[in-house]
């Protein structure tokens, strides 16, 4: 008899869809989407509709696994769980005694987005007294912009995007990363309404667009810039808007009059006449909402991105409230009090902060030095920026990896312990959306898989071996979620948290102006204490490694690395092990380079080389490479991760990785 059970997708994707899994004998047969969702209303994408492969894979790690090969070999033996606890405990304990607890570096990110799954470690690294993981490789830069001109105001509700009239996609490809939002594209279409895209690429949902401005990459601050100069001295801004809800506009205008139209179009790579044709559309577009990317935000001026594009949005009064205008980064829809999930208070002394994405100067260069490294929900040696130094540090001898996974990753082969992970099929957790405004639970569809185990699981049975014994580490799954919940900002007073059940989808109260009303003038225009270097209002900065002309000397090129559609960060690595990947090139870049469509091709720089096949093609600009997917590395293949050639370099605000800003070269093979 098979069965259809709902769950939440935990990866790590704006849509965060409910799902409906058959389960038939006890196996998972089936993936779809359920309709009873508001937003993701039943259909998923082709990555979850195979999801069930991974679940019930061959490859699943399903037992505890010690090295017996050299580091990065693949060569383990299957351990009992209880031999893995004694090597942790002691290993760990050692560590700590010789070394102190400092010297252990926790590593986790979004492999599965459960609030539980994906701070699950914490207490158990606060007690240990471990170094502090700042979690900046995804939206630190975004999150920061947003905030320095938006406070803790929430998105928009991305519904709102239907009754608009103008939709300004701003370097997100919401085909491939956020498909469900392309519906309320299409119901905005086919009112009339218009899709208009700035990327420096011409992506998938580009190409779908009535208007495309294909900004440079990091250019996206001159672009908004310039358009709300044009709008300013058009006398077209909102004035009863930035008069009753924002503060600093004067400073902003005084600034616009001063910015000449040569820099401008120098940083954006637009001409003045099609700047000034994007405030015309804006201007014409009283119902505009802007859906914007965390992609425009990888690079130096990742945050300046972000904060003059909400200057530009909030100078056309889009926080209004009124139908169909709007603005999108995250939706902030629920907030829960995250002591409840971390417990800062376990931590007896004040620990040093990693940022993850120099995760290969700490394993190589950091004083005190690490000595053990504990990886879950994460697969570092992919996803983190200058890959052949995170690799130099997990080969070192002195170095103990624990891996927590699912699968034999990149990272998992440099383990000298692994230990098998459930998939979030097999465990309860607590799902919020960072693209919509709905919440739900989940509870397990089907037991583990031989001996995996979750998360929380693993760092409570730890923590007890470890002989911690706080109340944090006798909590249950059941109750963490409860106690999570019985406070959470956005969640409707009527709802009873206590009964909430898998399949009750909740609304947040923010999704509707109501709630959001906090003061009636929340937004500024100039921000107060920023980063010292960082100007009050947005501005115009030159980018480290794209406008720094000795580096472009030797890499003319610049390097973007944006997400595919078959990957989902580098999880599904498993299933397009040989593939390379390719890379776009512009035909004007690719003749003197005597590079024809599908030539293998070496793409390097200071820091590292990988080989990719070449599509020459006029969908990227002049000088600009785009490497789309994190492909797992596979020596024995001769393939590389494309974050050989990415830097440690940090956003301007928040720390954040600038995947998009690498300098190159690239050469037939
Ligand atoms: N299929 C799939 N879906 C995913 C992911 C995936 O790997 N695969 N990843 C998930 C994750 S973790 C995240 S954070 C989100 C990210 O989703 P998005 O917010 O959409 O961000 P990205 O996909 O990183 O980048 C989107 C676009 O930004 C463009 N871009 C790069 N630099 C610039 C710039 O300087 N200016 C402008 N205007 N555009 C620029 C890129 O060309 C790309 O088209 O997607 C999630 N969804
Ligand atoms: N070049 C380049 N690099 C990038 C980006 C880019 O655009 N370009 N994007 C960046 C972004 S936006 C992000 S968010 C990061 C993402 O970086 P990561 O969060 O590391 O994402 P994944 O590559 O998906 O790896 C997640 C791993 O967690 C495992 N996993 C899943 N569920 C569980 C679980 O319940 N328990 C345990 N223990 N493991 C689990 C999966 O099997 C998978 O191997 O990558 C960043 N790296
Ligand atoms: S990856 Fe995104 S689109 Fe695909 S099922 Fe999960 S939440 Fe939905
Ligand atoms: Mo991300």
């Amino acid at each position: 008899m098979s069965e259809k059970r709902k769950t939440i997708c935990p990866l790590d994707c704006p849509d965060s869809c409910a799902l409906l899994v058959t389960v038939d004998k006890g196996k998972v047969t089936k993936v779809e989407g359920d309709p009873g969702h508001d937003f993701t209303r039943g259909f998923i994408c082709a990555k979850m509709r195979s999801y069930h492969q991974r679940v019930e894979s061959k490859e699943r790690i399903l037992h505890p696994l010690l090295r017996t090969g050299e580091k990065g070999s693949g060569e383990f033996k299957a351990i009992t769980w209880e031999n893995a606890w004694e090597i942790l405990v002691d290993r760990l304990s050692e560590i700590k005694r010789k070394h102190g607890g400092q010297s252990v570096l926790p590593y986790s990110y979004a492999g599965n987005m459960g609030h539980l799954s994906r701070t699950a470690g914490s207490a158990f690294f606060n007690k240990f007294g471990a170094s502090h993981l700042k979690e900046t490789i995804c939206s630190a830069a975004a999150k920061a912009g947003w905030k320095a001109h938006m406070g803790s105001f929430p998105g928009t509700d991305p519904h709102q995007a239907r009754n608009a009239s103008l939709i300004v996609n701003w370097g997100s490809n919401v085909k491939t990363t956020n498909i469900h939002f392309w519906p309320m594209i299409h119901h905005c279409r086919k009112n009339g309404g218009k899709l208009l895209v700035i990327d420096p690429y011409k992506t998938i949902t580009a190409k779908a667009a009535d208007y495309y401005f294909p900004v440079k990459p990091g250019g996206d601050a001159a672009l908004a810039l310039g358009a709300l100069k044009c709008l300013r001295e058009n006398k077209r801004c909102d004035q009863s808007f930035i008069r009753s809800r924002t503060t600093g506009f004067d400073e902003l205008a005084a600034y616009l009059q001063k910015i000449q139209w040569e820099a401008l179009e120098e940083a954006s790579g637009i001409d003045r006449e099609s700047i000034e044709e994007l405030a015309i559309l804006l201007q014409e577009h009283f119902k505009a909402f802007f859906r914007i990317g965390v992609g425009l935000s990888r690079n130096s001026r990742g945050a300046m991105s972000v904060r003059a594009i909400t200057c530009l949005g909030l100078a056309l009064g889009l926080m209004d409230g009124g139908e169909g205008r709007g603005m999108l980064l995250f939706s902030g829809a629920f907030s829960g009090n995250s002591a409840k999930l971390s417990f800062p208070e376990l931590r007896q002394e004040a620990a040093r902060s990693v940022n993850m994405v120099q995760l290969g100067d700490a394993l190589t260069r950091l004083e005190p030095k690490i000595y053990g490294l504990f990886v879950y929900n994460s697969n570092p040696l992919s996803v983190a920026p200058e890959a052949s130094l995170v690799k130099k540090g997990l080969e070192r001898e002195e170095l103990f990896t624990v891996v927590h996974e699912q699968l034999m990753t990149p990272t998992a082969r440099y383990a000298d312990l692994i230990l098998p992970a459930t998939t979030s099929f097999e465990n309860s957790d607590l799902y919020t959306a960072y693209g919509h405004f709905t919440m739900g639970i989940t509870e397990p569809v089907i037991p583990p898989r031989g001996e995996s185990i979750d998360n929380l699981t693993l760092f409570q049975t730890l923590a007890r071996k470890m002989g911690y014994s706080d109340p944090p580490f006798q909590q249950s799954t059941e109750e963490r979620i409860r106690d999570y919940l019985s406070d959470m900002e956005g969640m409707p007073a009527d709802i009873d948290v206590q009964s909430l059940a898998p399949g009750d989808y909740i609304r947040s109260a923010l999704a509707s102006q109501d709630g959001k009303e906090s003061s009636s003038a929340p937004f500024r225009f100039v921000s107060a204490g920023l980063a010292a270097d960082q100007p009050a209002i947005p501005s115009l900065l030159p980018l480290a490694e794209f406008d720094d002309m000795e580096i472009a000397k030797h890499f003319p090129l610049k390097l973007i690395t944006p997400p595919n559609g078959k990957l989902l960060n580098s999880t599904f690595g498993e299933h397009h092990r040989s593939e390379r990947g390719t890379i776009l090139i512009h035909p004007e870049d690719a003749s003197p380079r005597n590079i024809k469509e599908g030539n293998p091709v070496l793409v390097f720089n200071q820091r590292g080389s990988v080989v990719r096949t070449a599509r020459v093609t006029d969908e990227t600009q002049p000088e600009l490479v785009v490497a789309e997917g994190i492909y797992w590395e596979d020596p024995s293949r001769q393939i590389q991760g494309i974050n050989e050639l990415t830097s440690q370099r940090t956003t301007d605000l928040a720390g954040g990785g600038t995947f998009h800003e690498s300098r190159v070269e690239v050469n037939v093979v």
